[in-house]
Protein backbone atom coordinates (compact mmCIF):
# COMPACT_ATOMS: atom_id res chain seq x y z
CA UNK A 1 0.00 0.00 0.00
CA UNK A 2 1.32 3.44 -0.79
CA UNK A 3 -1.39 5.03 1.57
CA UNK A 4 1.56 6.18 4.24
CA UNK A 5 4.16 7.27 1.85
CA UNK A 6 1.32 9.57 0.37
CA UNK A 7 0.62 10.52 3.75
CA UNK A 8 4.09 11.43 5.11
CA UNK A 9 4.82 13.38 1.77
CA UNK A 10 1.41 15.67 2.49
CA UNK A 11 2.85 16.17 5.93
CA UNK A 12 5.42 17.26 5.06
CA UNK A 13 4.13 19.38 2.02
CA UNK A 14 2.11 21.05 4.71
CA UNK A 15 5.05 21.65 7.19
CA UNK A 16 6.94 23.18 4.19
CA UNK A 17 4.04 25.39 3.28
CA UNK A 18 3.50 26.44 6.88
CA UNK A 19 7.74 27.19 6.90
CA UNK A 20 6.96 29.45 3.70
CA UNK A 21 4.30 31.48 5.44
CA UNK A 22 1.51 30.12 2.75
CA UNK A 23 -1.83 30.82 3.29
CA UNK A 24 -3.23 28.77 6.56
CA UNK A 25 -6.30 26.61 4.88
CA UNK A 26 -4.04 25.61 2.11
CA UNK A 27 -1.41 24.17 4.51
CA UNK A 28 -4.19 23.20 6.71
CA UNK A 29 -6.03 20.86 4.09
CA UNK A 30 -2.60 18.86 3.38
CA UNK A 31 -2.08 18.03 6.77
CA UNK A 32 -5.62 16.77 7.16
CA UNK A 33 -5.51 15.44 3.31
CA UNK A 34 -2.20 13.11 5.37
CA UNK A 35 -4.37 12.54 8.19
CA UNK A 36 -7.38 10.92 6.06
CA UNK A 37 -5.02 9.15 4.15
CA UNK A 38 -2.91 7.60 7.14
CA UNK A 39 -6.63 6.51 8.32
CA UNK A 40 -7.55 4.80 5.27
CA UNK A 41 -8.12 0.87 6.04
CA UNK A 42 -8.28 0.62 1.95
CA UNK A 43 -5.49 0.32 -0.64
CA UNK A 44 -5.52 4.21 -1.88
CA UNK A 45 -4.56 2.57 -5.46
CA UNK A 46 -7.73 0.53 -5.16
CA UNK A 47 -9.62 3.42 -4.73
CA UNK A 48 -8.17 5.07 -7.14
CA UNK A 49 -8.72 2.75 -9.84
CA UNK A 50 -12.39 2.69 -8.89
CA UNK A 51 -12.39 6.58 -9.38
CA UNK A 52 -13.03 7.36 -5.28
CA UNK A 53 -9.99 9.51 -4.92
CA UNK A 54 -13.07 12.41 -4.41
CA UNK A 55 -14.66 10.87 -1.57
CA UNK A 56 -11.79 10.57 0.63
CA UNK A 57 -12.56 13.55 2.93
CA UNK A 58 -10.50 16.44 2.60
CA UNK A 59 -9.54 15.23 -1.02
CA UNK A 60 -10.26 18.10 -3.67
CA UNK A 61 -9.03 18.55 -7.03
CA UNK A 62 -5.67 19.55 -6.45
CA UNK A 63 -4.88 16.83 -4.27
CA UNK A 64 -6.75 14.26 -5.98
CA UNK A 65 -4.07 15.42 -9.50
CA UNK A 66 -1.15 14.77 -6.83
CA UNK A 67 -1.77 11.47 -5.68
CA UNK A 68 -2.83 10.00 -9.35
CA UNK A 69 0.93 12.04 -10.04
CA UNK A 70 2.69 10.05 -7.28
CA UNK A 71 1.03 6.72 -8.06
CA UNK A 72 2.08 7.02 -12.25
CA UNK A 73 5.45 8.77 -11.62
CA UNK A 74 6.05 7.80 -8.14
CA UNK A 75 6.72 11.78 -7.83
CA UNK A 76 5.38 15.11 -6.65
CA UNK A 77 6.70 17.79 -8.49
CA UNK A 78 5.12 20.71 -6.29
CA UNK A 79 6.79 18.69 -3.39
CA UNK A 80 9.87 18.74 -5.51
CA UNK A 81 9.82 22.00 -6.17
CA UNK A 82 9.41 22.94 -2.52
CA UNK A 83 11.86 21.26 -0.98
CA UNK A 84 14.20 22.72 -3.83
CA UNK A 85 13.55 25.78 -2.04
CA UNK A 86 13.74 25.02 1.83
CA UNK A 87 15.95 21.92 2.67
CA UNK A 88 13.59 18.81 4.36
CA UNK A 89 16.16 18.39 6.77
CA UNK A 90 14.35 21.88 7.89
CA UNK A 91 11.86 19.68 9.19
CA UNK A 92 13.12 17.68 11.62
CA UNK A 93 14.60 21.60 12.80
CA UNK A 94 11.17 22.13 12.95
CA UNK A 95 9.88 19.35 14.88
CA UNK A 96 11.97 20.27 17.38
CA UNK A 97 9.77 21.84 20.52
CA UNK A 98 9.59 25.52 21.18
CA UNK A 99 10.92 25.86 17.21
CA UNK A 100 8.22 25.85 14.99
CA UNK A 101 8.42 27.13 11.08
CA UNK A 102 8.80 30.28 12.10
CA UNK A 103 12.53 29.84 13.89
CA UNK A 104 13.07 27.04 11.44
CA UNK A 105 12.84 29.21 8.27
CA UNK A 106 14.68 32.47 10.61
CA UNK A 107 17.47 30.24 11.43
CA UNK A 108 17.72 28.70 7.52
CA UNK A 109 17.72 32.53 6.45
CA UNK A 110 20.13 34.23 8.98
CA UNK A 111 22.06 31.69 9.95
CA UNK A 112 22.14 28.95 7.34
CA UNK A 113 20.92 26.23 9.90
CA UNK A 114 20.00 23.31 7.94
CA UNK A 115 19.48 20.51 10.17
CA UNK A 116 19.46 19.83 13.97
CA UNK A 117 23.04 19.57 14.14
CA UNK A 118 23.72 22.77 12.66
CA UNK A 119 20.95 24.48 15.27
CA UNK A 120 22.71 22.69 18.16
CA UNK A 121 26.61 23.97 17.49
CA UNK A 122 24.66 27.57 16.73
CA UNK A 123 22.77 27.27 20.12
CA UNK A 124 25.64 26.39 21.76
CA UNK A 125 27.72 28.96 20.15
CA UNK A 126 25.55 32.04 21.15
CA UNK A 127 24.45 32.62 17.48
CA UNK A 128 20.76 32.68 18.25
CA UNK A 129 21.03 35.31 21.03
CA UNK A 130 20.11 38.62 19.46
CA UNK A 131 17.73 37.18 16.49
CA UNK A 132 14.08 38.33 16.85
CA UNK A 133 12.15 36.74 19.76
CA UNK A 134 14.87 34.76 20.63
CA UNK A 135 16.02 34.86 24.49
CA UNK A 136 17.99 33.11 26.88
CA UNK A 137 15.45 30.81 28.25
CA UNK A 138 14.12 30.13 24.19
CA UNK A 139 17.74 28.95 23.41
CA UNK A 140 17.48 26.82 26.79
CA UNK A 141 14.40 24.98 25.46
CA UNK A 142 15.60 24.66 22.06
CA UNK A 143 18.61 22.89 23.25
CA UNK A 144 16.73 20.21 25.84
CA UNK A 145 13.88 20.10 22.49
CA UNK A 146 16.95 18.63 20.61
CA UNK A 147 17.47 16.16 23.62
CA UNK A 148 13.58 15.02 23.36
CA UNK A 149 13.78 14.89 19.18
CA UNK A 150 16.92 12.99 19.20
CA UNK A 151 15.57 10.41 21.85
CA UNK A 152 12.75 9.89 19.52
CA UNK A 153 15.17 9.31 16.69
CA UNK A 154 17.11 6.77 18.47
CA UNK A 155 13.90 4.91 19.48
CA UNK A 156 11.14 4.05 18.14
CA UNK A 157 7.39 3.87 20.06
CA UNK A 158 6.11 0.34 21.41
CA UNK A 159 3.23 0.39 18.52
CA UNK A 160 5.91 1.00 15.78
CA UNK A 161 7.71 -1.65 17.33
CA UNK A 162 5.13 -4.07 17.54
CA UNK A 163 4.03 -3.32 13.64
CA UNK A 164 7.20 -4.27 12.52
CA UNK A 165 8.22 -7.48 14.66
CA UNK A 166 4.57 -8.61 13.97
CA UNK A 167 4.81 -8.25 9.97
CA UNK A 168 8.25 -10.23 10.54
CA UNK A 169 6.93 -12.74 12.56
CA UNK A 170 3.96 -13.50 10.48
CA UNK A 171 6.21 -13.73 7.57
CA UNK A 172 8.65 -16.45 9.26
CA UNK A 173 6.00 -18.53 11.09
CA UNK A 174 5.08 -19.46 7.36
CA UNK A 175 8.82 -21.50 7.43
CA UNK A 176 7.91 -25.27 8.58
CA UNK A 177 10.95 -24.76 10.19
CA UNK A 178 10.03 -22.52 12.80
CA UNK A 179 8.65 -24.30 15.74
CA UNK A 180 8.28 -21.14 18.31
CA UNK A 181 8.64 -17.54 17.11
CA UNK A 182 8.47 -14.70 19.83
CA UNK A 183 9.67 -11.30 19.92
CA UNK A 184 12.29 -10.80 23.06
CA UNK A 185 13.97 -7.60 24.29
CA UNK A 186 12.36 -4.43 25.38
CA UNK A 187 9.42 -5.09 23.26
CA UNK A 188 8.77 -8.48 24.90
CA UNK A 189 8.50 -5.96 28.23
CA UNK A 190 6.12 -3.53 26.08
CA UNK A 191 8.63 -0.79 27.32
CA UNK A 192 7.05 2.69 26.05
CA UNK A 193 10.33 2.43 23.45
CA UNK A 194 12.09 0.49 21.88
CA UNK A 195 15.64 0.56 20.43
CA UNK A 196 15.82 -2.75 18.48
CA UNK A 197 13.34 -5.51 18.22
CA UNK A 198 15.50 -9.06 19.19
CA UNK A 199 13.30 -12.04 17.85
CA UNK A 200 14.03 -15.48 19.08
CA UNK A 201 13.21 -18.57 17.13
CA UNK A 202 13.49 -22.47 18.15
CA UNK A 203 14.04 -24.37 15.40
CA UNK A 204 16.14 -27.61 14.30
CA UNK A 205 17.21 -25.83 11.46
CA UNK A 206 18.64 -22.77 11.43
CA UNK A 207 20.66 -22.16 8.09
CA UNK A 208 16.98 -21.89 6.58
CA UNK A 209 15.70 -19.65 8.68
CA UNK A 210 18.32 -17.07 8.66
CA UNK A 211 18.42 -17.13 4.88
CA UNK A 212 14.30 -16.16 4.73
CA UNK A 213 15.27 -13.78 7.32
CA UNK A 214 17.65 -11.96 5.04
CA UNK A 215 16.03 -11.82 2.03
CA UNK A 216 12.59 -10.61 3.26
CA UNK A 217 10.99 -7.88 1.74
CA UNK A 218 11.34 -5.16 4.55
CA UNK A 219 15.08 -5.29 4.52
CA UNK A 220 17.18 -2.57 3.30
CA UNK A 221 20.98 -3.68 4.78
CA UNK A 222 22.09 -6.99 6.04
CA UNK A 223 24.50 -6.72 8.77
CA UNK A 224 25.12 -9.54 9.76
CA UNK A 225 23.91 -13.28 8.41
CA UNK A 226 25.59 -16.12 10.94
CA UNK A 227 24.87 -19.54 11.21
CA UNK A 228 22.47 -18.87 14.27
CA UNK A 229 22.16 -14.73 14.51
CA UNK A 230 21.69 -12.71 11.39
CA UNK A 231 20.90 -8.88 11.86
CA UNK A 232 19.10 -6.22 9.33
CA UNK A 233 18.10 -2.60 9.11
CA UNK A 234 14.38 -2.42 7.61
CA UNK A 235 13.97 0.05 4.83
CA UNK A 236 12.61 2.39 7.54
CA UNK A 237 16.11 1.84 9.51
CA UNK A 238 15.03 -0.30 12.12
CA UNK A 239 17.15 -2.56 13.93
CA UNK A 240 16.04 -6.23 13.64
CA UNK A 241 17.81 -9.04 15.37
CA UNK A 242 16.82 -12.54 14.85
CA UNK A 243 18.35 -16.12 16.81
CA UNK A 244 17.76 -19.45 16.40
CA UNK A 245 18.25 -21.54 19.51
CA UNK A 246 17.63 -25.01 19.94
CA UNK A 247 14.10 -26.35 21.47
CA UNK A 248 15.71 -27.76 24.41
CA UNK A 249 17.18 -24.34 25.41
CA UNK A 250 14.00 -22.39 24.26
CA UNK A 251 13.50 -21.18 27.72
CA UNK A 252 16.39 -20.06 28.87
CA UNK A 253 17.53 -18.21 25.62
CA UNK A 254 14.06 -16.29 26.03
CA UNK A 255 15.01 -15.52 29.74
CA UNK A 256 18.11 -14.12 28.61
CA UNK A 257 16.75 -12.21 25.51
CA UNK A 258 13.67 -10.86 27.55
CA UNK A 259 16.35 -8.83 29.58
CA UNK A 260 16.10 -6.30 31.16
CA UNK A 261 19.69 -6.35 31.75
CA UNK A 262 19.28 -5.70 34.87
CA UNK A 263 16.38 -8.05 35.65
CA UNK A 264 19.12 -10.70 34.49
CA UNK A 265 22.03 -9.46 36.91
CA UNK A 266 19.86 -9.88 39.58
CA UNK A 267 18.93 -13.26 38.29
CA UNK A 268 22.20 -14.17 37.97
CA UNK A 269 23.02 -13.45 41.81
CA UNK A 270 19.91 -15.45 42.90
CA UNK A 271 21.64 -18.31 41.55
CA UNK A 272 24.78 -17.94 42.64
CA UNK A 273 23.32 -17.78 46.56
CA UNK A 274 21.97 -20.90 45.88
CA UNK A 275 24.86 -22.35 44.40
CA UNK A 276 23.50 -22.32 41.15
CA UNK A 277 24.29 -20.93 37.97
CA UNK A 278 22.06 -19.01 34.86
CA UNK A 279 22.90 -18.27 31.34
CA UNK A 280 21.07 -18.52 27.74
CA UNK A 281 21.34 -22.66 27.72
CA UNK A 282 19.87 -23.04 31.19
CA UNK A 283 20.07 -23.07 35.00
CA UNK A 284 22.67 -24.97 36.29
CA UNK A 285 23.63 -26.64 39.66
CA UNK A 286 27.49 -25.83 40.07
CA UNK A 287 29.65 -28.28 42.45
CA UNK A 288 33.48 -27.65 42.39
CA UNK A 289 33.93 -27.43 38.20
CA UNK A 290 30.84 -29.93 37.75
CA UNK A 291 27.87 -28.50 35.89
CA UNK A 292 24.15 -30.23 36.27
CA UNK A 293 21.90 -28.92 34.16
CA UNK A 294 18.14 -28.34 36.05
CA UNK A 295 16.35 -27.11 33.33
CA UNK A 296 16.03 -24.75 30.22
CA UNK A 297 13.39 -26.29 27.86
CA UNK A 298 10.69 -23.48 29.23
CA UNK A 299 10.69 -20.16 31.35
CA UNK A 300 8.89 -21.55 33.94
CA UNK A 301 10.52 -24.38 34.63
CA UNK A 302 13.73 -22.14 35.06
CA UNK A 303 12.03 -19.61 37.17
CA UNK A 304 10.68 -23.02 39.28
CA UNK A 305 14.46 -24.13 40.15
CA UNK A 306 15.53 -20.82 41.02
CA UNK A 307 12.58 -20.71 43.58
CA UNK A 308 10.74 -18.06 42.06
CA UNK A 309 7.14 -17.53 40.59
CA UNK A 310 6.84 -16.84 37.21
CA UNK A 311 7.37 -13.25 36.96
CA UNK A 312 5.59 -11.62 33.27
CA UNK A 313 8.40 -10.19 31.31
CA UNK A 314 6.45 -6.42 32.08
CA UNK A 315 7.77 -6.71 35.66
CA UNK A 316 11.34 -7.70 34.66
CA UNK A 317 12.68 -4.17 35.38
CA UNK A 318 14.25 -2.16 38.14
CA UNK A 319 11.19 -0.75 38.56
CA UNK A 320 9.36 -2.88 41.82
CA UNK A 321 12.43 -4.82 41.98
CA UNK A 322 12.11 -4.52 46.11
CA UNK A 323 9.26 -6.78 45.81
CA UNK A 324 9.91 -9.22 43.23
CA UNK A 325 13.25 -9.90 45.26
CA UNK A 326 12.68 -8.82 48.80
CA UNK A 327 15.48 -9.79 51.45
CA UNK A 328 13.52 -12.00 53.27
CA UNK A 329 10.89 -14.56 52.02
CA UNK A 330 8.99 -14.68 48.91
CA UNK A 331 8.27 -12.53 46.05
CA UNK A 332 4.86 -10.86 46.07
CA UNK A 333 3.42 -10.68 42.66
CA UNK A 334 0.33 -9.03 42.08
CA UNK A 335 -2.95 -10.57 39.84
CA UNK A 336 -1.76 -7.84 37.51
CA UNK A 337 -4.11 -6.86 34.79
CA UNK A 338 -5.45 -8.50 31.68
CA UNK A 339 -6.52 -7.26 28.30
CA UNK A 340 -9.42 -9.30 28.70
CA UNK A 341 -10.49 -7.53 32.03
CA UNK A 342 -11.04 -4.48 30.17
CA UNK A 343 -15.25 -3.80 29.89
CA UNK A 344 -15.34 -0.28 27.72
CA UNK A 345 -13.34 2.24 26.58
CA UNK A 346 -13.86 5.31 27.87
CA UNK A 347 -11.95 7.94 25.30
CA UNK A 348 -12.98 7.84 21.74
CA UNK A 349 -13.77 10.48 19.50
CA UNK A 350 -16.33 10.75 16.46
CA UNK A 351 -16.44 12.83 14.12
CA UNK A 352 -18.32 15.83 16.14
CA UNK A 353 -14.61 16.33 17.02
CA UNK A 354 -11.85 15.22 14.86
CA UNK A 355 -12.51 11.57 14.94
CA UNK A 356 -12.67 10.11 11.23
CA UNK A 357 -15.72 7.81 12.29
CA UNK A 358 -19.37 8.35 13.54
CA UNK A 359 -20.97 7.42 16.69
CA UNK A 360 -22.24 4.32 15.58
CA UNK A 361 -19.69 3.57 13.65
CA UNK A 362 -17.43 3.87 16.83
CA UNK A 363 -20.12 1.97 18.84
CA UNK A 364 -20.12 -1.01 16.37
CA UNK A 365 -16.37 -1.56 16.44
CA UNK A 366 -16.63 -1.52 20.26
CA UNK A 367 -19.12 -3.66 20.43
CA UNK A 368 -17.34 -6.17 18.07
CA UNK A 369 -14.66 -6.47 20.71
CA UNK A 370 -16.95 -7.27 23.12
CA UNK A 371 -17.11 -4.31 25.18
CA UNK A 372 -19.82 -3.45 27.54
CA UNK A 373 -19.83 0.59 26.92
CA UNK A 374 -18.08 3.22 25.02
CA UNK A 375 -17.77 7.38 25.69
CA UNK A 376 -17.45 9.32 23.01
CA UNK A 377 -15.62 12.18 23.92
CA UNK A 378 -14.98 14.88 21.61
CA UNK A 379 -12.85 18.19 22.38
CA UNK A 380 -14.86 20.71 24.05
CA UNK A 381 -15.59 24.16 22.02
CA UNK A 382 -12.62 26.05 22.35
CA UNK A 383 -10.29 23.50 20.69
CA UNK A 384 -11.29 24.44 17.44
CA UNK A 385 -8.53 23.51 15.93
CA UNK A 386 -9.51 19.74 16.48
CA UNK A 387 -13.11 20.95 15.53
CA UNK A 388 -14.28 21.34 19.63
CA UNK A 389 -18.41 20.72 19.62
CA UNK A 390 -20.13 24.16 20.46
CA UNK A 391 -22.89 23.69 22.85
CA UNK A 392 -25.46 23.54 20.09
CA UNK A 393 -24.11 20.64 18.82
CA UNK A 394 -23.77 18.78 21.88
CA UNK A 395 -27.59 18.86 21.94
CA UNK A 396 -27.67 17.33 18.37
CA UNK A 397 -24.97 14.70 19.53
CA UNK A 398 -26.69 13.82 22.78
CA UNK A 399 -29.96 13.26 21.06
CA UNK A 400 -28.08 10.54 18.26
CA UNK A 401 -26.75 8.72 21.19
CA UNK A 402 -29.98 8.54 22.80
CA UNK A 403 -31.75 7.41 19.45
CA UNK A 404 -28.47 4.79 19.16
CA UNK A 405 -28.84 3.18 22.66
CA UNK A 406 -32.31 2.80 22.48
CA UNK A 407 -31.70 0.09 19.49
CA UNK A 408 -29.14 -1.67 22.31
CA UNK A 409 -29.93 -3.84 24.83
CA UNK A 410 -26.53 -4.66 26.18
CA UNK A 411 -24.28 -2.22 25.07
CA UNK A 412 -24.15 1.84 26.11
CA UNK A 413 -22.67 4.82 24.47
CA UNK A 414 -21.91 7.46 27.34
CA UNK A 415 -22.37 10.71 26.28
CA UNK A 416 -18.82 12.15 26.95
CA UNK A 417 -16.39 15.03 26.68
CA UNK A 418 -12.74 15.86 26.25
CA UNK A 419 -13.02 19.45 28.14
CA UNK A 420 -9.94 22.11 27.54
CA UNK A 421 -8.67 22.93 30.79
CA UNK A 422 -7.69 26.19 30.66
CA UNK A 423 -4.47 28.19 32.04
CA UNK A 424 -5.92 28.73 35.50
CA UNK A 425 -7.91 25.19 36.16
CA UNK A 426 -11.15 26.23 34.57
CA UNK A 427 -13.17 24.38 32.19
CA UNK A 428 -14.60 25.17 28.49
CA UNK A 429 -18.18 24.19 29.20
CA UNK A 430 -20.19 25.99 32.10
CA UNK A 431 -21.16 23.66 34.78
CA UNK A 432 -24.74 23.53 34.00
CA UNK A 433 -23.39 21.58 30.37
CA UNK A 434 -20.98 19.51 32.18
CA UNK A 435 -23.56 17.95 34.69
CA UNK A 436 -25.52 16.75 31.37
CA UNK A 437 -22.52 14.40 30.46
CA UNK A 438 -22.22 10.78 31.63
CA UNK A 439 -18.58 10.86 31.46
CA UNK A 440 -16.03 13.90 31.61
CA UNK A 441 -12.48 13.82 31.07
CA UNK A 442 -10.16 16.82 32.03
CA UNK A 443 -7.39 17.59 29.42
CA UNK A 444 -4.90 20.22 28.90
CA UNK A 445 -3.91 20.93 25.37
CA UNK A 446 -2.37 24.23 25.85
CA UNK A 447 0.39 26.17 28.14
CA UNK A 448 2.44 23.73 28.41
CA UNK A 449 5.17 25.49 29.47
CA UNK A 450 4.21 27.10 32.80
CA UNK A 451 5.71 26.65 35.93
CA UNK A 452 5.47 23.34 38.16
CA UNK A 453 3.11 25.71 40.77
CA UNK A 454 0.93 26.76 38.22
CA UNK A 455 0.29 23.79 36.26
CA UNK A 456 0.02 21.72 38.93
CA UNK A 457 -3.16 24.34 40.76
CA UNK A 458 -4.39 24.03 37.44
CA UNK A 459 -4.63 20.64 37.15
CA UNK A 460 -5.50 20.10 41.01
CA UNK A 461 -8.36 22.43 40.17
CA UNK A 462 -9.55 20.37 37.43
CA UNK A 463 -9.57 17.41 39.19
CA UNK A 464 -11.47 18.43 42.24
CA UNK A 465 -14.31 20.04 40.13
CA UNK A 466 -17.21 17.71 40.96
CA UNK A 467 -18.47 16.80 37.37
CA UNK A 468 -14.52 16.04 36.36
CA UNK A 469 -14.39 12.59 36.47
CA UNK A 470 -10.76 11.44 34.53
CA UNK A 471 -7.60 13.59 34.06
CA UNK A 472 -6.72 12.77 30.87
CA UNK A 473 -3.09 11.91 29.63
CA UNK A 474 -1.44 13.51 33.18
CA UNK A 475 1.43 14.51 31.58
CA UNK A 476 0.88 16.06 28.23
CA UNK A 477 4.25 13.98 26.81
CA UNK A 478 4.67 13.35 22.89
CA UNK A 479 7.12 10.54 22.47
CA UNK A 480 9.99 12.05 20.71
CA UNK A 481 8.08 15.35 20.53
CA UNK A 482 7.16 17.36 24.06
CA UNK A 483 8.75 16.43 26.92
CA UNK A 484 6.16 16.36 29.50
CA UNK A 485 4.95 19.21 31.52
CA UNK A 486 5.50 19.91 34.61
CA UNK A 487 3.42 18.30 37.24
CA UNK A 488 3.52 17.45 40.74
CA UNK A 489 2.17 14.08 40.74
CA UNK A 490 1.89 13.21 43.96
CA UNK A 491 -0.26 16.07 44.97
CA UNK A 492 -1.93 15.38 41.51
CA UNK A 493 -2.86 11.67 42.99
CA UNK A 494 -4.16 12.62 46.31
CA UNK A 495 -6.33 15.06 45.03
CA UNK A 496 -7.76 12.46 42.60
CA UNK A 497 -8.22 9.97 44.94
CA UNK A 498 -10.02 12.30 46.91
CA UNK A 499 -12.01 13.71 44.23
CA UNK A 500 -13.28 10.11 42.87
CA UNK A 501 -11.08 11.16 40.09
CA UNK A 502 -9.18 8.72 37.67
CA UNK A 503 -5.63 8.88 36.01
CA UNK A 504 -6.01 8.02 32.34
CA UNK A 505 -3.21 6.27 31.18
CA UNK A 506 -3.27 6.98 27.30
CA UNK A 507 -2.84 4.02 24.78
CA UNK A 508 -2.50 6.14 22.26
CA UNK A 509 1.35 4.66 21.40
CA UNK A 510 3.01 8.51 21.23
CA UNK A 511 1.77 9.18 24.64
CA UNK A 512 1.55 6.13 26.69
CA UNK A 513 0.72 8.39 29.67
CA UNK A 514 0.83 7.87 32.52
CA UNK A 515 3.70 5.98 31.39
CA UNK A 516 5.00 2.87 33.08
CA UNK A 517 7.33 4.60 35.68
CA UNK A 518 4.44 7.34 36.85
CA UNK A 519 1.75 4.19 36.69
CA UNK A 520 4.20 2.47 39.49
CA UNK A 521 4.25 5.61 41.47
CA UNK A 522 0.99 6.79 41.29
CA UNK A 523 -0.23 3.53 42.55
CA UNK A 524 2.24 3.92 45.70
CA UNK A 525 0.28 6.65 46.39
CA UNK A 526 -3.32 5.26 46.03
CA UNK A 527 -4.31 6.64 42.63
CA UNK A 528 -6.99 4.62 40.61
CA UNK A 529 -6.96 4.60 36.56
CA UNK A 530 -8.85 4.71 33.44
CA UNK A 531 -7.08 3.07 30.64
CA UNK A 532 -8.36 4.43 27.21
CA UNK A 533 -6.75 4.46 23.66
CA UNK A 534 -8.37 8.15 22.61
CA UNK A 535 -9.36 6.84 19.89
CA UNK A 536 -9.44 8.96 16.46
CA UNK A 537 -10.31 5.97 14.09
CA UNK A 538 -11.77 2.64 14.91
CA UNK A 539 -8.46 1.05 14.30
CA UNK A 540 -7.13 3.24 16.97
CA UNK A 541 -9.10 0.93 19.62
CA UNK A 542 -6.60 -1.58 19.33
CA UNK A 543 -4.06 0.62 21.31
CA UNK A 544 -6.26 -0.65 24.64
CA UNK A 545 -3.24 -3.34 24.87
CA UNK A 546 -0.51 -0.58 24.90
CA UNK A 547 -2.01 0.92 27.87
CA UNK A 548 -3.14 -2.59 29.65
CA UNK A 549 0.75 -3.32 29.21
CA UNK A 550 2.02 0.72 30.91
CA UNK A 551 -0.52 -0.77 33.90
CA UNK A 552 0.69 -4.17 34.15
CA UNK A 553 4.49 -2.41 34.35
CA UNK A 554 3.33 -0.69 37.20
CA UNK A 555 1.82 -3.23 38.80
CA UNK A 556 -1.15 -2.46 38.58
CA UNK A 557 -4.43 -5.45 39.27
CA UNK A 558 -7.88 -4.74 37.95
CA UNK A 559 -9.42 -3.47 41.28
CA UNK A 560 -7.62 -0.45 40.69
CA UNK A 561 -9.14 0.28 37.18
CA UNK A 562 -12.64 2.04 36.31
CA UNK A 563 -13.28 0.92 32.99
CA UNK A 564 -12.96 -3.28 34.55
CA UNK A 565 -16.29 -2.63 35.81
CA UNK A 566 -19.34 -3.65 34.61
CA UNK A 567 -21.86 -0.40 33.30
CA UNK A 568 -23.89 -0.94 36.63
CA UNK A 569 -20.71 -0.49 38.51
CA UNK A 570 -19.00 2.07 36.86
CA UNK A 571 -22.41 4.62 37.37
CA UNK A 572 -21.83 3.49 40.84
CA UNK A 573 -18.72 4.31 41.22
CA UNK A 574 -18.66 7.67 39.35
CA UNK A 575 -22.30 8.81 41.28
CA UNK A 576 -24.06 8.80 37.92
CA UNK A 577 -27.76 7.90 37.58
P1 LIG B 1 16.43 -1.79 23.85
O1 LIG B 1 16.73 -2.60 22.65
O2 LIG B 1 17.44 -0.78 24.21
O3 LIG B 1 15.06 -1.19 23.77
O4 LIG B 1 16.37 -2.78 25.15
P2 LIG B 1 16.58 -4.33 25.24
O5 LIG B 1 16.27 -4.72 26.63
O6 LIG B 1 15.86 -5.03 24.15
O7 LIG B 1 18.14 -4.48 25.07
P3 LIG B 1 19.04 -5.22 23.97
O8 LIG B 1 18.39 -5.23 22.65
O9 LIG B 1 20.39 -4.61 24.08
O10 LIG B 1 19.18 -6.70 24.52
C1 LIG B 1 18.10 -7.60 24.59
C2 LIG B 1 18.18 -8.40 25.84
O11 LIG B 1 19.31 -9.27 25.80
C3 LIG B 1 18.38 -7.56 27.08
O12 LIG B 1 17.17 -7.07 27.62
C4 LIG B 1 19.08 -8.52 27.98
C5 LIG B 1 19.91 -9.36 27.07
N1 LIG B 1 21.29 -8.86 27.04
C6 LIG B 1 21.87 -8.18 26.06
N2 LIG B 1 23.13 -7.89 26.37
C7 LIG B 1 23.33 -8.36 27.59
C8 LIG B 1 24.44 -8.37 28.48
O13 LIG B 1 25.51 -7.87 28.18
N3 LIG B 1 24.25 -8.95 29.67
C9 LIG B 1 23.07 -9.53 30.03
N4 LIG B 1 22.94 -10.09 31.20
N5 LIG B 1 22.03 -9.53 29.22
C10 LIG B 1 22.15 -8.97 28.02
CA1 LIG C 1 16.24 -4.67 21.89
Amino acid sequence: MKNQVIAEIFQRMGALLEMKDENVFRIRSYYKAAENIANLAEDIETIRRDKRLSEIPGIGKTLEEKITEFLDTGKIAAYDNLTQEIPESLLQVMAIPSVGPKKAKLFFTKLKVKDIDGLEKAAIQGQLLGLEGIREKTIEKILSGIKVVRQGNARMNLGTATDVAQAIVAQLKKLPQVKQIIPAGSLRRSKETVRDIDILVDSHDPQKVMDAFVHLPQVKTINGHGATKSSILTKDNIQVDLRVVEPKSFGAALLYFTGSTNFNVKLRQIAIRKGMKVNEYGVFAVNGDKEKLLAAKTEKECFAVLDLPFIPPELREDMGERFLFPDNGQARIPKLIELADIKGDLHVHSNYSDGQNTIYEMAEACRAKGYEYVAICDHSYKLRVAGGVSPENLKKKRKEIEYLNKKYKNFRILFGTEVEIDMNGNLDYNEKILGEFDIVIGAVHSGFDQPREKMTARLLKACRNQHVNIIAHPTGVHLGKRAPYDVDLKALCHAAQEANTFLEINSFPIRLDLNSNNVFFAKQEGAHFSINTDSHHTDHLEYMKFGVAMARRGWVEKKQVLNTLSLDELYKKINKR
